[in-house]
């Protein structure tokens, strides 16, 4: 029964507000989903990682960004050895697609991090060894909406990581990390991870670093983690380590944001500003989705699209319909239709 349930589940993945990173895109093209991009067993794939301090009606799968699922998302060491490897030139491209035709419809950054495996071996590597940080994104355009477009991942597909020239040869984790922060106001920073199994070649001889360890890079009380991103544009604390600088390891703090003009760090220091007010949940431009009867309904959806999936048990996601009526398939599953 379990199973059964998985695999409906597994059907039902849809797009969403939420997402997933399940391809390569390869010469212009998305390959065959969990081919390079190890593959994992959450309940409902396209579901957030969130702290363990959130409250417990928002935690999703129980993932948790101060767990070890924050690594390549949950379960997915166990697909490691059937995940192929994708050889890439140090100094190359590698670039991931979102699930289902989903697209990031939340703000917030982009990182992308590496972590050498023991013996290059990948294919046996559990992600507990140390992470360097080769690139992040934020803020693209300042002067849109710091809710929505201000954001270089927003609206996109896709996110592409660029392998350090210096990066020595070997097999790696490359882990891709999309960070909504549109409800870090209550503390509520929703991460979406996976990592692509990589070898190295044509590589330098770098020494990577800053290295922190997944989980201990995100703490609650880090300032992106309160950070509010209502009232208009300020300048964003990147969370995690310095990117590093592609030759020799140095042993720094945190970068001040490469893509904002402004260097101070905003304080972590609650928001007392009474303008404009925060919304309590997350600001919703579609019709609000009905809450009725769908115990610890998604604090973050949409509606769901034609073909969605819109209720059923266990179900956390929307349980209105942007186009079509939400129709019972069996206890398990409605659907859009
Ligand atoms: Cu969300």
């Amino acid at each position: 029964m379990k199973f059964s349930v998985a695999s409906l589940v597994a059907v039902a993945q849809v797009a969403s507000a939420h997402y997933f990173f399940d391809s390569n895109v390869i010469n212009g093209a998305a390959g065959r989903p969990f081919t390079y991009i190890r593959d994992f067993t959450r309940q409902t794939k396209y579901n957030p990682i969130k702290f363990s301090s959130n409250p417990a009606q928002d935690i999703r799968d129980n993932s948790f960004i101060d767990g070890d699922d924050i690594r390549c998302n949950q379960g997915a060491f166990k697909a490691a050895g059937n995940t192929d490897v994708l050889e890439v030139g140090a100094g190359g491209d590698v670039t991931v697609k979102l699930g289902v035709g989903a697209r990031m419809e939340h703000p917030g950054p982009s990182l992308f991090y590496m972590s050498r495996a023991p013996g290059d071996d990948v294919k046996a590597y559990d992600g507990s060894g140390d992470w360097f940080k080769i690139g992040e994104e934020g803020v693209c355009n300042q002067g849109a909406d710091f809710t929505r477009d201000a954001w270089c991942s927003w609206a996109r597909d896709t996110l592409t990581a660029t392998i350090p020239a210096g990066t020595p040869d070997g097999e790696y984790l490359l882990r891709f990390e999309h960070i909504g922060i549109h409800r870090s106001h209550v503390n509520q920073p929703e991460h979406y991870v996976s990592c692509v199994q990589v070898k190295v070649v044509g590589g330098g001889n770098g020494t990577p670093g800053p290295m922190v360890k997944l989980p201990g890079a995100y703490k609650d009380s880090d300032p992106y983690a309160k950070f509010s991103i209502y009232g208009g544009f300020k300048s964003f604390p990147m969370p995690g380590p310095a990117v590093w600088d592609g030759t020799s390891s140095s042993a720094g703090g945190q970068t001040p944001p490469k893509n904002e003009p402004e260097t101070s760090p905003t304080p972590s220091a609650p928001e007392t500003s009474p303008s404009p007010v925060p919304p309590k949940s997350e600001p919703e431009t579609s019709p609000a989705p009905a809450t009725g009867g769908d115990k610890g309904a998604s604090p973050c959806t949409k509606c769901a699209p034609l073909y969605g999936r819109c209720g059923g048990r266990g179900f956390t996601g929307p349980t209105c319909c942007s186009q079509g009526t939400c129709r019972q398939s069996n206890p398990w599953y409605s659907q859009c239709l």
